[in-house]
């Protein structure tokens, strides 16, 4: 018994420290390597690639996401109970909550798919107006439902009441719109049965998934040949031991999808080298485009992201991807928080992808429209700090965050100070010395000093800006600060008018 409760305790403690490894893998600094190891399967490219595919990429700053299923249909409930699963899972769920037959009802429920609200074009305009440059579509989820009429799946949008392609609905709305489009894919696949997570051990279980390999390779080239105008995928439960063993056939098939479409953009979580090292291989180094794996969290720290691109794909209610009917039993961030996620964002070189879920309708929930109508009304009003610009190399200050665009820098300020007094913390060793200070929001100009605080020892110099009084404002702004290139000359500043 003793010895039992002895082992118990030995496995949970494992466990434990497993979940936390896996836990801690996207909350810190990647640890480099200390040896480096030779690959034949690491990155098709070695440092930032620089095509215009590519800089357009680094240019979004803002991403819809949107996922939309079947599971739409359900609504993350079921008969009124709510599943204890994210929404677009809802196929997984089990345990006492779980409905009867419940696999089976969810199997079936592609014959009840008819959108009869759907207006790609609708929710094309709507996430132009919210100030989205480009859009991630759900292809197909993990339930292996296919939103195009795939040719090598008997489990599509054309055996549904509505038939037609989604797809391209949302690639030609979008694109019209002067909006990228993505292409979100899972590998998971609960409907094809040659789909495995475990490695396939015996000769059979071989044949069969390398049958579900084909099947994948096949689906990827028919989108893209099917959408020849989708910029790159975003890829999704990679994770499984099959896949990851499948190294030398995703190596090839990376290529291969490179090869056939010029430009494709393709982040971090497609494929691991042969040791299992996912995102970044044995020796530290990227795989693929971008680092795509800031799933519903940000980096504390800009040094964290080593000069990678990046995006943040985030959730409004906490978690759950898919139409949730009832937002009422939990958080949903406002329209402040996302966009302060989606300033922490860029001013750290990422894009914000935020999600929607539309409903079994093919409408957006109330409560997305009305975050999307608040997020367009505060991106026009300050876009200039937004898109295009890149990280400003300044200690982050808890005003807000900084951004940087040629001979400008802005501060989107989300604390003002009680004394209404901002104070920009330059090192004296800065090359970009503040000229001026102006509101964005209304161009008025800002009375900036240099200010010598008298710290012994400092290594930074002060430019105070004063906000007027009579400036009210219920949303974050912007305060614009023009730069001119030299050297911070403490003893002429401190002479000068400003
Ligand atoms: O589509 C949405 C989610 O349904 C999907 N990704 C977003 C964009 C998603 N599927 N699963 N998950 C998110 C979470 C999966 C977490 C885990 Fe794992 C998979 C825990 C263990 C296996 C990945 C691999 C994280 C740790 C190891």
């Amino acid at each position: 018994m003793k010895l039992n409760i002895f082992k118990a305790t030995v496995i949970l403690f494992l466990c434990c420290t497993l979940l936390q490894a896996k836990a801690q893998s996207w909350s810190g600094p990647q640890e480099k390597p200390k040896e480096h190891k030779e690959l034949k399967y690491g990155p098709l490219h070695h440092g930032k690639r620089t095509d215009a595919a590519m800089q357009r990429f680094r240019e979004y700053g803002l991403g819809q996401f949107i996922h939309w299923g079947v599971y739409a249909i359900a609504g993350g409930e079921w008969n009124g109970v709510k599943t204890n699963q994210a929404s677009e899972w809802i196929r997984a769920w089990n345990g006492p909550t779980a409905p009867k037959d419940w696999k089976n009802t969810y199997d079936n429920l592609y014959k009840q798919f008819d959108p009869k609200n759907f207006d790609a074009k609708r929710w094309a305009r709507q996430a132009k107006a919210m100030g989205a440059r480009y859009v991630i579509f759900t292809t197909k989820h993990h339930d292996g439902f296919c939103m195009w009429p795939s040719k090598f799946s008997d489990y599509t949008v054309k055996e549904t009441p509505y038939k037609k392609d989604i797809v391209k609905q949302i690639v030609d709305a979008y694109t019209d719109e002067g909006i990228d489009v993505y292409l979100y894919f899972s590998i998971i696949d609960w409907h094809n049965i040659d789909y495995r997570s475990g490695a396939p051990k015996t000769d059979e279980e071989k044949a069969s998934y390398q049958r579900f390999l084909t099947y994948t390779r096949n689906q990827l080239f028919e989108l893209m040949s099917n959408y020849p105008k989708m910029k790159g995928f975003w890829f999704d439960g990679t994770w499984d031991k099959a896949w990851i063993d499948s190294y030398a056939f995703t190596y090839q098939l990376e290529k291969d999808l490179r090869a056939a479409h010029p430009g494709l953009i393709i982040g971090s979580r497609f494929r691991n080298d042969e040791y299992g090292k996912r995102h970044f291989d044995s020796n530290g180094e990227l795989l693929g485009d971008y680092e795509q794996g800031w799933e519903r969290k940000l980096p504390a720290k800009y040094e964290w992201l080593d000069g990678n691109d990046w995006d943040c794909v985030m959730t409004i209610p906490p978690n759950g991807w898919g139409y949730i009917k009832d937002w009422s039993r939990f958080y949903t961030k406002t329209s402040y928080d996302l966009i302060d996620m989606l300033m922490h964002s860029v001013s750290m070189g990422g894009n914000f992808v935020l999600n929607f879920g539309p409903d079994g309708n093919g409408n957006m929930s109330p409560g997305e429209d009305v975050l999307a109508k608040q997020i367009g009304n505060w991106i026009t009003l300050n876009k200039e700090a937004v898109y295009g610009v890149t990280h400003a190399p300044l200690e982050p200050c808890n005003y807000g965050y900084y951004t940087q665009k040629e001979n400008n820098l802005y501060l989107t300020v989300f604390n003002r100070p009680v004394n209404n007094m901002v104070r920009i913390k330059l090192p004296k060793t800065a090359t970009d010395v503040p000229v001026t200070a102006s509101l964005l929001v209304n161009g008025a100009s800002l009375k900036m000093k240099f200010t010598d605080i008298g710290l012994d020892l400092d290594r930074n110099v002060y430019f105070d800006i004063t906000l007027p009084d009579n400036f009210v404002s219920k949303d974050p702004f912007v305060i614009k600060i023009t730069t001119r290139k030299g050297k911070i000359n403490a003893a002429e500043l401190e002479k000068a008018h400003m």
